[in-house]
C-alpha cells in the first residue's frame, strides 16, 4: 500500500479525512499556468493524469530492473517478472478477481472488447445471431460488435436510452432471445456519466444463459469494484484512465469461457511448445498475452491501484459525487446552459450546450482561461444522434479537481456567453 497517497493516516492508523490538497501535491502536471492561467483540468474521461507514485515507478522500473519477462534465468529477468506478476495479483485484487488467471493485460478497453469480439464472437456467432448493446456505447463497444456481426451474419440489437440518458432495461429484457449470443454494455457512458444497472443487465441476461461484457472504461475511476461478486463474463478497462500509463489496460474474463477460447494472436509467451506441425498454447493467463507485453506499463498501474487503495475508492466517490452535485447544480442554474444527461445515477461527467455556440468555440475559449475539457461527440456518435445534437461540451471529473475549479469553469462558461453575446 502506498504511504505516499493524498490520504495519511490519522494518529491512531486510521484513514485520515480525503484531503483534495495533498492529493493535489501528488500530481505534478496539475502546478503549471496555462495562457496564463492556473491548469484547470477538467478532460478526465479522456485521460487521467498520474501521480508522482506511478512516475516513480516506471523511472525505477527502467532504472533499476528493465528485462524481459517469463524467458531468463538471470536476475533481472526474473526481478521484472516478479514485478509484473506481483502487479496483475494486486491489480486483479483491486478489480475483485481472485484468480490472477482471469487477468489479461492488454493495451486498453478498445483492445478488451476487439479480443472478446474476435475470439469468443467468432466462435459463437453465427448467421441469424443477435449482438445486443446499448444506445449509449463508446465506438470501441459498438464497431468491433458491427464488424463481427457482418463477419458473421449476424444482426446488432440496440437497446434504446431515454431523453435524459438511461438505457431502458425493459425494452432490454425484452431484446433478450434464444438468438442473442452476447450482450456488450457500457458501465458508465463517456458521454453522459450515466451509470448503468449492470446488476440488473448481467442477471437478466444469465436468466438466458447469455453472457455479458460490460465496458468499465469509465467506472473503474469512479467507482469500488469487485467484479466477482457482479457475476458479469467479461470486463474491460483502461489504465490511464485510472491514474495509470497509457497502452495498458485489462481484461477480466471467467476462466471457464477463456479456457474454451481460441487465443486472439499467435506468437511469443502464448505458447508452451510449437512444432512446424502443432502448437500448444499456454495457460492463461499468456494464453492470450502474446508478445512482449507493456511491462512498465503493468508496473505503473500497479503503483496506480496502490495509490488509490491508499485513499480508498469509497472516499474518492464520495469527492467526486459531492464535484458532480456542485458541478450539477452550478450548470443547471446559469441561464443558457443546458446539461446533457441527466440520470439520476451518474458518475464523473458534466456535458452541456451553451445557447448559440458550437462546444469547440466552448472548448477553444475555455482553453484560453486554462480550462481543459473535450468538446465534439466523444466517440459516441449514435448518442449525439439520438439527442438530436452535433456535439457537447464535457467536463469530466477526476479525483484531484475541487469545487474551486468548477467555479472557474462557470466563470469560463459566462465568458463564452459574453464573447458570443448570448
Ligand atoms: N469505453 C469507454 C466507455 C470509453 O470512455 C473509452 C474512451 C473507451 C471505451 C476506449 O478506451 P481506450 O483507452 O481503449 O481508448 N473514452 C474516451 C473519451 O471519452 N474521450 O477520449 C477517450
Amino acid at each position: 500500500m502506498n504511504k505516499g497517497a493524498g490520504v495519511r493516516p490519522g494518529a491512531h492508523g486510521s484513514p485520515a479525512p480525503f484531503d483534495v490538497e495533498a492529493v493535489r501535491r501528488d500530481f505534478p502536471v496539475l502546478h503549471q499556468q496555462v495562457h496564463g492561467h492556473p491548469l484547470v483540468y477538467l478532460d478526465n474521461a479522456a485521460t487521467t493524469q498520474k501521480p508522482r507514485q506511478v512516475l516513480e515507478a516506471i523511472d525505477q522500473y527502467y532504472r533499476t530492473t528493465n528485462s524481459n519477462i517469463h524467458r531468463g534465468v538471470h536476475h533481472l529477468s526474473q526481478k521484472a517478472t516478479d514485478a509484473y506478476e506481483g502487479a496483475r495479483g494486486r491489480i486483479a485484487k483491486f478489480l475483485g478477481i481472485t484468480s490472477s488467471a482471469e487477468a489479461i493485460f492488454v493495451r486498453g478497453a478498445t483492445e478488451g472488447i476487439n479480443l472478446v469480439a474476435s475470439s469468443y464472437g467468432r466462435h459463437h456467432v453465427g448467421p441469424g445471431d443477435e449482438v445486443i448493446i446499448s444506445a449509449m456505447e463508446h465506438h470501441s463497444n459498438i464497431v468491433p460488435w458491427q464488424m463481427l456481426c457482418s463477419e458473421r451474419k449476424a444482426s446488432l440489437r440496440v437497446v434504446p436510452m431515454s431523453d435524459e440518458g438511461e438505457a431502458d432495461l425493459d425494452a432490454y429484457e425484452e431484446l433478450l432471445s434464444a438468438r442473442t449470443k452476447i450482450v456488450a454494455f457500457s458501465h458508465v457512458s463517456n458521454a453522459l456519466g450515466t451509470i448503468n444497472d449492470v446488476k440488473r443487465i448481467v442477471g437478466a441476461a444469465h436468466d438466458h444463459g447469455i453472457p455479458v461484457l460490460l465496458d468499465g472504461a469509465q467506472a473503474a475511476p469512479h467507482l469500488p469494484l469487485d467484479l466477482e461478486a457482479l457475476g458479469c463474463d467479461f470486463y474491460v478497462i483502461s489504465g490511464h484512465k485510472l491514474y495509470g500509463p497509457t497502452g495498458i489496460g485489462l481484461l477480466y474474463g471467467r476462466e471457464e469461457l477463456l479456457e474454451a477460447m481460441p487465443p486472439y494472436q499467435g506468437g511469443g509467451d502464448m505458447i508452451k511448445s510449437v512444432t512446424f506441425d502443432v502448437t500448444t498454447y499456454n495457460d492463461l493467463p499468456h494464453k492470450f498475452e502474446a508478445g512482449t507485453p507493456d511491462i512498465a506499463g503493468v508496473i505503473g498501474l500497479g503503483a496506480a491501484v496502490d495509490y488509490l487503495q491508499g485513499i480508498g475508492m469509497e472516499a474518492i466517490g464520495a469527492h467526486e459525487a459531492k464535484l458532480l452535485s456542485y458541478g450539477t447544480r452550478a450548470l443547471q442554474q446559469e441561464p443558457r446552459v443546458r446539461l446533457i444527461g441527466t440520470a439520476p445515477n451518474k458518475a464523473g461527467v458534466l456535458s452541456f450546450l451553451v445557447e448559440g455556440v458550437h462546444p469547440h468555440d466552448i472548448g477553444t475559449i475555455l482553453d484560453r482561461q486554462g480550462i481543459a475539457i473535450r468538446a465534439g461527440h466523444h466517440c459516441a456518435q449514435p448518442v449525439m444522434d439520438r439527442l438530436g445534437i452535433p456535439a457537447t461540451a464535457r467536463a469530466s471529473l477526476a479525483l484531484y479537481n475541487t469545487t474551486a475549479e468548477l467555479d472557474a469553469l462557470l466563470q469560463g462558461i459566462r465568458k463564452v456567453k459574453e464573447v458570443f453575446g448570448t
